[in-house]
Parts: structure tokens; sequence; C-alpha cells
């Protein structure tokens, strides 16, 4: 019947929604959303998608008058051990700033724990009710397989995968937290107005012979697709003209993570551009405008490079958090995981550890006129501008203020091909707690298992290593598992 291809979504305008929505269609589901709250008793099976940050889609649920309590009367699924038969050995996306522990008092609710740091719930089901801490919809085939399951009610589940899942849930209680391989898309209109991934040298796109176009190495979707396929454990998009454009007017920019999130079920970020800005009729738009929408339209996170350096500036400055950033409003909305601040440093040597106000590390090669020091500057707009500001400053600033992510870059190394510049990459770890994801510089496999051994990065970010098809993602994977570096496979 109708009914039984139906789908109830409880869409309360929070992060990015969109993914679920794809997730339900492409396992031949229909979605009604709710819009009042007899729909929710009427329901199927109900699904709530938890992203965002709690208070702020609390309030929404509040406003809207859909309580929570309503949900527990109507999802109708029998066996709960069903539905997380396929995960196995495999990895989850998980993404959050709480958690919640085993006690005696949930133990009857509890379907999988994981460990970081401590043991906390993974999944948990009563009665007919089912929760993840983990986002299935952004954990590739295998998270696919748990939707499925719960969409189908557990019939596709054979009987012999249900004897597994015991074990399921004592492998991932004893799981590590993978380390992640992203892939990178520099994106930008070329000469002809059509959006095209290039890559630059040193932040250099265009051609150094003839007519100097900008390089074109392929279309967003298609390529985003091709590494989700390959086994990236996220992709990136930066339209690195941002700073100049507005991003709203930006419509292909929009288009292209729809069309994406159609097809790629790992987590999207999205950056360039996030910022308050004036278009030319002089309309306003403010940066939580610009990030709504990019997650309206299928982002999971966004990406801010040159408005988070002037907000760390003035924290610094000031010693004081006005709330006013776009780094501080998005991610007091959207939840620091949605948040990532990226970094363009450029290093600068000096002959002593104090000539500049600046942390400072001793080189392993020399500078140009032999100075054995060096910082690393902060760089706005597309590379085009220096601050003075350090990449170890803005570390610690940005975490002050909301960044769930560090996005390091390194012009002197992007394209090179040379290897991550792991001096700097240490530097930043030291200063802040929150993930840092190492960019610029893979030229081979041993790049990343050099920065994953010798430094605390938490992902490797590379893009054209991928996009001249020099190695594909898989080979990565597994030269990293041969190096005994945990992997989602
Ligand atoms: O400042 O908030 O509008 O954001 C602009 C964003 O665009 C920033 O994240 C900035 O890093 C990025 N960006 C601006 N100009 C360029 C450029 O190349 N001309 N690209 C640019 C940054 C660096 C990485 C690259 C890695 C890996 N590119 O994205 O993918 O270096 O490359 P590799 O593996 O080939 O070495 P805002």
């Amino acid at each position: 019947s109708n009914q039984d291809a139906e789908v109830t979504l409880l869409d309360y305008g929070a992060g990015n929604v969109r993914s679920v929505r794809n997730a339900i269609h492409l396992m031949g589901f229909q979605i009604k959303d709710v819009n009042k709250p007899e729909d929710i008793e009427n329901a199927n099976r109900l699904i709530l998608p938890g992203v965002g940050s709690f208070a702020a889609a609390m309030a929404k649920l509040e406003e809207k008058c859909f309580f929570l309590t309503q949900v527990k009367k109507v999802v109708t699924l029998k066996k709960p051990s069903k539905i997380l038969a396929g995960v196995k050995r495999n990895h989850v996306y998980f993404v959050h700033s709480y958690r919640a522990v085993p006690l005696v008092e949930n133990e009857d609710w509890v379907l999988a724990t994981t460990v970081y740091g401590e043991e906390f719930l993974a999944a948990v089901s009563k009665g007919n009710v089912y929760a993840t801490q983990f986002h299935p919809e952004k954990s590739g085939v295998v998270g696919l397989d748990i939707v499925r399951r719960f969409l189908d009610g557990g019939r596709s589940c054979e009987a012999e995968e249900i004897s597994r899942v015991a074990e399921t849930s004592s492998m991932r209680s004893g799981s590590t937290l993978a380390k992640r391989v992203i892939a990178c898309l520099d994106v930008r209109s070329n000469d002809m107005g059509d959006l095209v991934v290039t890559k630059g040298d040193q932040y250099d796109v265009r051609e150094q012979s003839g007519d100097q176009e900008v390089r074109n190495l392929g279309k967003p979707v298609d390529l985003a697709s091709r590494y989700y396929e390959d086994g990236a454990d996220e992709v990136t998009f930066l339209n690195i003209t941002g700073f100049r454009d507005s991003p709203l007017g930006d419509i292909p920019m929009l288009e292209v993570l729809r069309s994406t999130s159609k097809r790629v079920f790992v987590p999207l970020t999205v950056g360039g551009g996030i910022r308050d800005f004036k278009d030319k009729d002089g309309r306003y738009y403010s940066s939580l405008e610009v990030a709504s929408e990019y997650f309206r339209s299928g982002a999971d996170k966004i990406s801010i490079g040159t408005d988070a350096v002037y907000a760390a500036e003035e924290y610094l400055k000031t010693g004081k958090k006005t709330g006013t950033s776009s780094l501080e409003q998005i991610s007091s909305v959207y939840g620091k995981q949605a948040v990532i601040v990226s970094v363009d440093p450029r290093r600068i040597y000096i002959k002593g550890p104090n000539d500049v106000p600046f942390k400072t590390i001793k080189v392993q090669t020399t500078g140009p006129n032999d100075e054995e020091y060096a910082w690393y500057q902060c760089m706005v707009k597309g590379g085009r501008e220096g601050r003075p500001i350090g990449a170890f400053e803005l570390a610690k600033a940005v975490e002050d203020l909301g960044a769930g992510e560090i996005l390091l870059n390194c012009i002197d190394c992007d394209g090179q091909g040379n290897g991550y510049d792991l001096d700097l990459i240490k530097l930043v770890s030291e200063a802040v707690t929150i993930p840092v994801i190492a960019s610029s510089g893979a030229g081979s496999i041993h790049h990343f298992s050099e920065v994953f051994l010798q430094t605390p990065a938490s992902a490797a970010l590379a893009a054209g290593i991928f996009h001249r098809k020099e190695v594909p993602i898989m080979s990565v994977k597994e030269h990293m598992m041969k190096a005994g570096i945990e992997t989602r496979i």
C-alpha cells in the first residue's frame, strides 16, 4: 500500500536534513512532512533527524508545538537488533559535542556502544523507538544499510545476520577513531562563467602558459561522486573566489551541493564567502543566512576562512567575545561540529625565535638567508593579503570562539606534492584540542602515513593527487591500514 512506502519526517529546520531526505528517497520511500501534531500520531514510521545544536532545535520544536514525547507511539518496528546487523566491523560517522553513557538504568535500551576516551552509547532502542548517536545517512553504504533496515522494518535482514548483532555491539565498544581522508575540490567560475574544479600551485590556479586560463580539472558533482565511490571519508568544496563574490548570488554552488548530496552519503563541507555582505542592490545578508542556505542545500559543515581571521584578530585585541562574528553565530545555532575554520598560512623565515610577537618554530631546513626560525602568517582573500596574526594564535582564538575543526592549509606546500608541512601541523595541534585537518602537499601514499604517524592530525585532505588520478583513494586507505593506522574501508 501507499502507507508502506511512506515515511513521516519531522524537519525542524536545523542543519542538513536534505541528506536524510536523499537517503530515504534512495531507498525508494516517499516522505510526508509533519505540518501539524496529528501528522505524528498518524505516522507509520517517523524520522526525527538529530542535527544542529540542541537548544536551537528545541526552540524550533516548541515554537511549532511538536513535543518529543509524541514520537514514542508511532514508530512501528519490531526487533531492535535487526537494524544494526550490517555494521559489523565497519566505521560509522559520529559528530557530536555531548554523549550519554551506559548505566544500569538504561541497560535494556542499549544496542551498541563505542569508545572515545570513555565508553558511550552509539545506538539505543526502546519499544519501537530507535536512536543513533552517529549519522547513518553520512556513513556511506554501511549507514545506508541501516536506513534501509529501519525503513523496511527489518524485512531485508537475514536470520543469519541477526545472530551477529551481539558480536557487533561488543566490537563497536572496542573501536577506535578512524583517521579520515578528505577529498577537496577548489571550485570557481572559469573565464566562460562555468563552475569548474580547479587546482593551484601555491594558490595560483591559472595556467602558466598560453592565455593563462583557470585550470579546469572537471565538474564538481561528478568528481565529488567519484571520490565518494572511491572511499573518501568526506568531501569538501571550497569556493575560492567567495571572498569577492556574493555566495548567495552564486546559485550554481547551491545547485552543486543539492546534486552532490543526492549521490554522496558522507559529510559534505562547503567554504568560501561566509560573511555578512551587501549585494549590489544594497540588500544585506547575514553570514548566518548564507550558512543556512548552504546547510539547506546539503552541506553538513561550513568552512570560514577570511572572516574568521578578522574575528580572531578582534578577539585577541579586546579579549572579549562579541557573539556577533560569523563564526560565533553559526556555531551557536548549528553547533560547533558544523563549523570549520580554514587557515591559509605561509611560512616566514626569521633570524631569532623572538623576532616577532607570534609563536615561532626552529626549522629543519634553514631559510634563503640561513634563517633558523620561522612563523606562519595567516593570509586572507585567497592568499592575497597577509594579516598580523600567526597560525598558532589564530587556531587558539577560533577554538575559543566556537570552531569545531581546523582545516590547516599551507600556501608554501599547496600543489607541490612534496608532503604535508609537519612542523606547521604539530605547531597548530599544540594550540588546540579540536581536530586538525592536515592539508596541502600530498604527493604520494606515503605522505598520508607520514602525517598520521608523525603528527596528531585527525584527517588528511588532498586535492591534486586525486584530481590528476595519480593515486586512487582506496590505495591511500590500504596503505594506511598496512601502516597500522585505523581507517574506514
Ligand atoms: O576566505 O572564507 O572566502 O574562504 C575561501 C576558501 O578558499 C579558503 O578556505 C581558502 O583556503 C580557499 N582558497 C582561496 N583561494 C584559494 C586558491 O587556491 N587560490 N584554495 C583557495 C585553497 C587549498 C586547499 C587545497 C589543498 C590541497 N586551496 O583547498 O585543496 O592545498 O591541495 P594539494 O593536495 O593539491 O596540495 P573565505
